[in-house]
């Protein structure tokens, strides 16, 4: 059976393989449809732009697809990056400059007060049904500097005090068992188990 998500995000896509080809399924993405058109993401909640994302290539190819809206929400600054977590530092998408501006934000925050979390939201939309949100989250606290180098994105400064890693220092296995996304996609299977 194949599954379709509506991203362009090579970090997420090899996460959502990692962990949907285990369960027997064939991901495709938008790197698979490179003819459509960009989809503005000009909402304002998780949840806004993960339906928009969704519904646009579910209609597109009238078939039902997922989509994941993410990102880092830091306590300390109002939720931000948040829905921005992309842009953050502009529209070059750059993760090290997300970064950097990040660090910035918080150089005169003390250990305790920098607590954030991954958030992820995945819409499902199909031909004429309601599309279904589902969510998920993994609590960390924002380092004072980079360290690692796997996964993508913020991973480099979310630290996990249990683990006393971040994410960036995980093995994808060890990352997608306790992800956001991981998270959303246990919750999407759960409730979901026949979502097509
Ligand atoms: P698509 O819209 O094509 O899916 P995108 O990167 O623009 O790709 P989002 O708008 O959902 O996707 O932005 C998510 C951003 O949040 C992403 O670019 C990272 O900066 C951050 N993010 C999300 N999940 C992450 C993860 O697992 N690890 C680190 N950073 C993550």
């Amino acid at each position: 059976k194949e599954l379709v998500i509506a991203t362009q995000n090579k970090g997420k896509i090899a996460e959502f393989k990692q962990i949907l080809e285990k369960k027997g399924l064939i991901v495709k993405s938008l790197l698979d449809y490179p003819d459509i058109p960009d989809i503005i993401e000009d909402g304002t909640t998780f949840s806004e732009n993960a339906t928009k994302k969704a519904e646009t290539l579910a209609k597109y190819l009238n078939s039902s697809v997922i989509a994941d809206d993410s990102g880092l929400v830091i306590d300390a600054i109002d939720g931000r990056p948040g829905v921005y977590s992309a842009r953050y530092a502009g529209e070059t998408k750059s993760d090290s400059a997300n970064i950097e501006k990040v660090l910035r934000e918080l150089v005169d925050v003390p250990s305790e007060d920098r607590t954030g979390r991954f958030v992820c939201v995945i819409a499902v939309a199909r031909p004429n049904e309601q599309t279904l949100i589902f969510e998920g989250s993994c609590e960390g606290t924002i380092a004072t500097e980079p360290r690692g180098s796997n996964g993508f994105g913020y991973d480099p400064i979310f630290y996990i005090p249990e683990l006393e890693k971040t994410m960036a220092q995980l093995t994808s296995e060890e990352k997608n068992v306790r992800s956001h996304r991981a998270n959303a996609l246990k919750n999407l299977f759960a409730n979901q188990a026949d979502w097509s």
